[in-house]
């Protein structure tokens, strides 16, 4: 375990003036990645790749099936496996602090750099070169300027990959963080030979039958408080298994009170393979900012889609979670 780093925000161009000289380098992504930390990771990997680097990228924790279709998804490494030897270069993808992205970062010696590439509004420069850029849609932004400044080919393989993350932490070019910034890139990626049906279509339009049903379960059991600004659901072990879902294919979940009309802030409560933790995911679609609620838990995440871990069950964890925004509510969105 090497001392903890901080270091210093960094531009696009001294981010890409580490990579230019093609160090052997690894990418990782936060832990239970979502579709833009797997797609920024696997366009870094195989844009670096491209420009005759050698690259791994080795990630932390279960992969949700739903990203099997990303290309070159075979080659991700499971961490531990492929920290050795380690890299000249260590690049974060989509991490806002430096547990996101353990045990890959304590494995890295001293002289391994690191570059934190990311676009939380959170992050803690945990590395010892920082590129964060709070106003982009997604980290696939961030890394598509890097990739621009680097000079690597946007193949249609890294272009689906990017264009995989924006959609996914967009909600599909949907929420506020949207900007005319993410539609130009977007357009480069179309103009670069990606097909949009290849990634709609297996993010959107091929769900697991079980994954319906547990969806309609979940629909007839939601609950509100406070007039239906606050509704959540709740997810047991139990009943992923009944349903033949993994767990970590039910982060998403938290989309059905998110949806409903009159809803400002929507909770997804689920039970974690670790007896007495408890997974709990906010979305805000007013001006409640969640990643208040969840920095104070020990997560992380953005103004409107964040979320933690905490200690108890389900229905131990539950009531205060929901005492406290409601608290935030009367508070004015504290
Ligand atoms: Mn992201």
């Amino acid at each position: 375990m090497t001392a903890p780093r901080r270091g210093e925000d960094a531009t696009v161009r001294e981010i890409a003036d580490v990579l230019r000289p093609l160090p052997r380098l690894l990418v990782t992504a936060h832990v239970n990645p979502d579709g833009d930390a797997v797609g920024s990771a696997l366009a870094a990997l195989q844009a670096y790749r491209a420009l005759g680097g050698e690259a791994r990228y080795v990630q932390v924790g279960p992969i949700a099936r739903t990203y099997r279709f990303l290309p070159g998804f075979d080659a991700i490494v499971a961490a531990p496996e492929g920290l050795d030897p380690p890299p000249d270069v260590l690049l974060s993808l989509d991490a806002a602090s430096a547990d996101r992205v353990e045990p890959v970062l304590s494995a890295m010696p001293a002289e391994t750099e690191v570059l934190n590439v990311d676009h939380h509004v959170s992050n803690t420069r945990f590395g010892d070169r920082n590129l964060v850029d709070p106003e982009a849609a997604a980290t696939a932004e961030v890394l598509h300027a890097v990739l621009r400044e680097l000079g690597a080919p946007l193949t249609p393989e890294v272009a689906t990959c990017l264009y995989a993350g924006i959609v996914t932490d967009t909600g599909r070019f949907g929420y506020p963080g949207t900007g005319p910034g993410t539609h130009r890139i977007a357009a480069e990626l179309l103009e670069a030979g990606i097909r949009p049906e290849e990634v709609h279509g297996p993010l959107y339009r091929s769900v697991p039958i079980g994954l319906l049903r547990l969806t309609g379960a979940l629909i007839a059991a939601l609950e509100t408080r406070l007039d239906g600004r606050l509704a959540w659901v709740e997810l047991t072990r139990a009943a992923c298994e009944e349903a033949g879902v993994a767990m970590k294919d039910a982060a998403d979940l938290v989309d059905i009170p998110a949806s409903v009309e009159g809803v400002e802030v929507a909770a997804l409560f689920r039970e974690t393979d670790r007896p007495g933790k408890t997974k709990v995911s906010l979305r805000s679609k007013g001006t409640l900012r969640v990643d208040r609620i969840a920095v104070r838990r020990g997560g992380g995440g953005h103004p409107a889609a964040a979320g933690f871990t905490a200690d108890g069950s389900v229905g131990e964890v539950r009531d205060p979670v929901l005492r406290e925004i409601e608290e935030a509510f009367a508070d004015g969105g504290r």
